[in-house]
This record gives structure tokens, sequence and C-alpha cells, in this order.
């Protein structure tokens, strides 16, 4: 393996994505392996029994999404020098992880009417509750640093992306549509020549 190979799921979203994104904005040539065979088996051989997954030659394979882009983004000038811009950048990427483990508990529901309830619940309360932390956490944009795009912002469009598909039922698309802020960074991600570039491939 000389280039590096980034492990996930067969499909164009959430953590996995967030990464490809990453090495294709970062120029890295790298292998975009997609899981054909077995997960069951491959689980227990991944650093924390899921994925993404990133291998380097050499090093030992990293876990972890939040990680992974840190380390690309660090690597390829996708993240702040500034420790503290850093930190608040590395701040809005764990709250995407607590969204993403909130709303994650409830596709483990079967019972259709349990199912309904709770992802009202989502909509109306924690969801907007998040959305307004995140709106107050943002600046003049159009990315969270400014002028330039960063790995903290190809979270937040994959987050916002997971709410406008329409994918999570009972969540209207429009949960986060009274945020502006929000809602530019992932226009002006969504618009960035590079993503534009990869969604063409
Ligand atoms: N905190 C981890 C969570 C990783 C995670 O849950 N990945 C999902 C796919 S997005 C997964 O591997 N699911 C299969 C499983 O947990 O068995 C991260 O940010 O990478």
């Amino acid at each position: 393996m000389s280039k590096p190979k980034l492990t996930y799921f067969n499909f164009a979203g959430s953590r996995g994505e967030e990464a490809r994104l990453a090495l294709h904005l970062a120029g890295v040539e790298f292998e975009d392996d997609r899981l054909a065979g077995s997960w069951p088996e491959r689980k227990p051989t991944t650093p924390f029994g899921s994925l993404p997954v990133l291998e380097l030659e050499g090093r030992a394979p990293l876990g972890q999404s939040n990680a992974i882009l840190v380390y690309i983004g660090r690597e390829y000038g996708l993240h702040p020098r500034d420790n503290w811009q850093a930190a608040h950048h590395e701040a809005l990427m764990c709250a995407v992880e607590e969204l993403r483990g909130v709303v994650s508990a409830t596709l483990k529901i079967s019972e259709p009417e349990a199912k309904l309830a709770a992802r009202t619940e989502l909509a109306e309360g924690y969801l907007k509750q998040w959305g307004g932390f995140i709106e107050r956490q943002l600046g003049e944009g159009p990315f969270v640093g400014g002028a330039e795009i960063g790995v903290a912002d190809l979270k937040l469009y994959m987050a916002v992306k997971w709410f406008t598909s329409g994918v999570i039922d009972h969540v209207p698309t429009t949960v986060f549509a009274e945020l502006p802020k929000l809602n530019a960074v992932a226009r002006a991600v969504a618009e960035h020549p590079k993503v534009v570039g990869w969604y063409a491939k």
C-alpha cells in the first residue's frame, strides 16, 4: 500500500464521505475502499469496531472520523494552525458526533408509533436546540474559519445534508431551514469547486 486507504461503507454519506471529501480537497490520491464483503467479519479487525478507517503505509490504522478529519486537516491546511481556533472547530465536529449519537438511537426503534413519537420529539426538541447552539457558534462565514474551507465545514455540511435529504422519517427536511449561518456553510461547501468536482466524477 503506497497510497493512503480510506475504508467505509459503499454509500456517499456520513462519516466516510466526510473523510473522502477531505482527502479529495487536500489533493491526496487515495484508495477509496468501499466495503464489499461481510461487515461482521471485518468489524473486529478495525480499531474501534466501526468505519471509517484511514490507513497509511507504516502506520497503525486510524479510526474515529473526527481524528481522521483533524489529521487530514492538519497535514493539508484544512484545519486552523492556531490551537484555540482549532479547538473551536473541533468542538463543532464533536457536536455533530453527539447529534449522530442521539439520532442513531431512534434508528433502532422498530415499532412505527414509537418511532413517530421519538422522531417528532427529536424534530421539535433536540434538533431545534442543537441547531440553535451551532448557529450561535458560527461567525460571518461563509466557512467556519472565514474565507477558507476546512474539515469542520465538511462535518457540518454532511450533517445538514443528512436531514435535507429526507432519509430520517418524520423529521421535516426543513428542520434546520431557519439557521442562515449553518445553511450558508452547507451551501458554500456544496458550491466549492472541488466538492462539485468530486460529485461530477
Ligand atoms: N465515533 C465513531 C463512530 C463510527 C460509526 O459508528 N460508524 C458507523 C458508520 S457511520 C459504523 O461503523 N457502523 C457499523 C457498526 O457500528 O457496526 C466515528 O466517529 O468514527
